[in-house]
């Protein structure tokens, strides 16, 4: 991985390719605010269709950073980028700013986890400028500072990232437990809504943390629903998968509602599209829900049911459009020049 240059040795620019991760056993709520380490370990599916391409061009006579974001500045985004980027500079003893230029081809925002891919695309592009080398799992605890979510977005197919113990977080990292080709299942993206939700995910975990009754109960089932995940997944058992996903999707929001003021993620659609998967489940359609922050609705299903689970997501009232993927692959390097014309 070495840095992509142009003539210029004051100018260190690479560019990468992250897609969004959706937790199928959720992550909420922080045992460290400021390392960014979470009260629970998660476990998730890596989409393919949907992606942020990033490119990161440090260059000396900046004083700060700039980050363009689907094309116009976005200083909104500029705070965490720069964190983010200060966590690299810092490993590579350099204190140039860069510009960042990145695209998302789906809603930014909008509980589609865009600071998954964002996050994961920002920390490789910047490991690449600046000629780190880092590994998949310093990647992953990087990332990881900069969104919890973006440290599973480092890797494709099935992934889990571990609470850890240690208070520095370094055992806090996502590693890859099954390749998407072992298990290709599909997913059905319900968007309901194009609007940046109203309260973001790390203010609405601390919000739960500090207000839910529900909290403790919240951190000690977790490890059991893992360990059901984990041998839904090592037995391609869709059924099993199926219902410790939806009980992890349905407590993670229950938790939240439970805050003060509650936090209700979801519209009308996104309520009308869960009672539609279950109805089409009871039919015998191997599909099940999960909702993040947001209220898109992610319908995970059997390849060969994909076009079925699509077709009736659209016919939803209140359903936007309904954006279909499979499992995706590693977060990766690409071509600068490709990465800016996204
Ligand atoms: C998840 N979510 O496991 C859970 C489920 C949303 C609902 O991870 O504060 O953007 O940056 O660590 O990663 C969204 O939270 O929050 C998220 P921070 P992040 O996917």
């Amino acid at each position: 991985m070495n840095p992509k240059s142009d003539d210029s040795a004051l100018t260190r620019v690479a560019a990468a390719q992250a897609q969004p991760n959706i937790a199928l056993i959720k992550y909420w709520g922080k045992r460290d605010v400021a390392l960014n380490l979470p009260v629970v370990g998660s476990l998730s599916i890596t989409l393919d269709r949907l992606w942020t391409r990033t490119e990161v061009r440090f260059e000396t006579g900046l004083d700060a950073d700039r980050i363009t974001l689907n094309g116009r500045e976005d200083p909104k985004q500029l705070r965490r980028a720069t964190a983010c980027l200060d966590l690299l500079r810092s490993r590579a003893g350099l204190s140039t700013r860069a510009r960042i230029t990145s695209t998302n081809n789906f809603p930014t925002g909008a509980g589609l986890a865009s600071s998954a891919s964002g996050f994961a695309a920002l920390v490789l592009a910047g490991d690449a400028a600046l000629g780190l080398e880092l590994s998949t799992a310093e990647l992953s605890v990087l990332a990881r500072r900069c969104s919890g979510s973006a440290a599973r977005s480092i890797f494709g197919g099935y992934v889990e990232w571990a609470r850890g113990e240690r208070p520095d977080g370094e055992d806090s990292v996502a590693r890859p437990i099954l390749e998407t080709d072992a298990w290709p299942l599909s997913v059905a993206v319900a968007i309901t809504s194009m609007a940046e939700k109203a309260i973001g995910s790390t203010e609405g975990m601390n919000r739960t943390a500090e207000t839910s009754p529900f909290q403790q109960a919240w951190i000690d089932t977790q490890e059991a629903d893992l360990a059901e995940a984990r041998a839904a997944i090592v037995a391609r058992d869709f059924e099993r998968l199926a219902v410790i996903s939806e009980y992890s999707c349905l407590k993670m929001h229950a938790l939240a509602l439970a805050a003060k003021p509650g936090l209700l993620y979801w519209n009308a659609a996104t309520v009308a599209c869960m009672h539609r998967v279950r109805q089409l489940r009871a039919q015998g359609v191997p599909v099940f829900f999960t909702i993040d922050a947001g209220p898109q609705l992610k319908a995970v299903c059997e390849p060969a049911a994909a076009a079925a689970v699509a077709a009736a997501l659209r016919e939803v009232p209140g359903v936007l459009n309904v954006v279909e993927t499979g499992l995706g692959g590693d977060a990766k390097l690409m071509d600068v020049a490709e990465a800016v014309a996204a």
